[in-house]
């Protein structure tokens, strides 16, 4: 958490952001970027889906609820070395942090401890890691930050006043205490949203002024990706112009945190992602798959880089790989 002293963002005052003629708000968010992150990078994240689908809960928009008829095939969580598999894989192509995602509720004993042996293992190879495993209670992520975990991903998705449209089996509060344990633990905190859940602009304000307050470190911003067989499958597309208004915001009220294009990337197209970049995105989900939904490929997207002028970010604290990294990008 950065230890300056720092705006608390009103709903009104967000609103008012929002309200800003689109060029005019571009053009804020940009300086804004550029007087906190280098603009010629972009952190690659890739995520690896380790238990996928039968999850108990019924977020409207999630192809993995088991109560929802999407096709996704249930899986186990995968054994230690099929995820280094993957993490190798994903630092040869050149990400320098590794995401680890798991259907569930919240995770049980026995694969909180499978987990913690996972992310250890996969922190040994000098990826940053990130998990995202639902509930936690604050023992639950002191093992996980003992384990060597840097970042959790928790995301409030939307407004607390628009969350109960969107998932009746927990509660927003319920996200805040898990933030909370994980702050608690000293894991960075990745916590970020869905734009498209049929939401109105109060509601993305609500959403980035709780966001703001939380000073997360990391800051993923989806775009519904619809699902048939979700509640939200049919939910009303977002505006490629009022996406990019959202990052815009996100980047000026959280100037510090690294903001990342996540699902939905796919049908962006490369100028509307240039535009994201412009107005402060510094971090895309890179590989071919999200956890079960596709991903622009690693090819398309180093040629995006190419064509910008943007390199891959190097990690926290740089390590050695890197420079390998860098050339699998090259
Ligand atoms: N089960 C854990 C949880 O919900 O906290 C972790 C995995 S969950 C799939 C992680 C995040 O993915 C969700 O909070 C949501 O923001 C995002 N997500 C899931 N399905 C999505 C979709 N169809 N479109 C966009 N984002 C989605
Ligand atoms: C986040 O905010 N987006 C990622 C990650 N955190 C875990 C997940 C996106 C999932 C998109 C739909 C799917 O593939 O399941
Ligand atoms: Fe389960 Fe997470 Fe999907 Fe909600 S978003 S149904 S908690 S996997």
């Amino acid at each position: 958490m950065s230890t300056d002293t720092h705006h608390l963002w009103t709903q009104a005052e967000i609103e008012a952001l929002f309200a800003h003629p689109w060029l005019d708000l571009m053009h804020r968010a940009a300086q804004v970027h550029r007087a906190h992150w280098p603009t010629d990078e972009v952190e690659l994240a890739t995520l690896l889906s380790v238990k996928t689908g039968g999850c108990p809960e019924n977020c409207g928009y999630c192809p993995q609820a088991q109560s929802f008829d999407t096709g996704v095939q249930a899986s186990k969580l995968m054994a230690t070395e099929e995820v280094l598999r993957a993490a190798r894989a994903a630092q040869a192509a050149g990400a320098t942090r590794f995401c680890m995602g798991a259907a569930w509720r919240s995770p049980k004993a026995r694969d909180l401890e499978k987990m913690a042996q996972t992310i250890a293992a996969v922190k040994a190879l000098g990826l940053e890691t990130c998990a995202t495993l639902g509930m936690l209670d604050e023992e639950q992520a002191q093992v996980l930050q003992q384990a060597g975990l840097d970042y959790y991903n928790h995301n409030l998705d939307t407004s607390a006043a628009h969350y109960p449209q969107v998932v009746s089996t927990r509660g927003y509060q319920e996200r805040l205490d898990t933030l909370a344990a994980v702050r608690q633990a000293g894991i960075k905190v990745c916590c970020g949203g869905i734009i498209g859940l049929g939401e109105e602009q109060a509601d993305r304000a609500s959403l980035i002024a709780e966001l703001a307050r939380l000073q997360p470190e990391s800051v993923p911003i989806n775009s519904l990706v619809p699902v048939p067989g979700t509640p939200l499958a049919n939910s009303a597309r977002v505006d490629p112009l009022d996406f990019v208004r959202v990052i815009a915001v996100c980047r000026i009220t959280m100037p510090r945190a690294r903001i990342r294009l996540s699902a939905g990337r796919q049908e962006l197209g490369e100028a509307v992602q240039a535009l994201c970049f412009l107005a402060g995105a510094n971090s895309i989900f890179y590989g071919d798959k999200l956890l079960v939904t596709g991903n622009p490929d690693v090819q398309a997207d180093a040629e995006l880089l190419r064509k910008l002028g943007l390199r891959p970010a190097a990690p926290e604290g740089d390590s050695p790989q890197h420079a390998s990294c860098a050339a699998a990008l090259a």
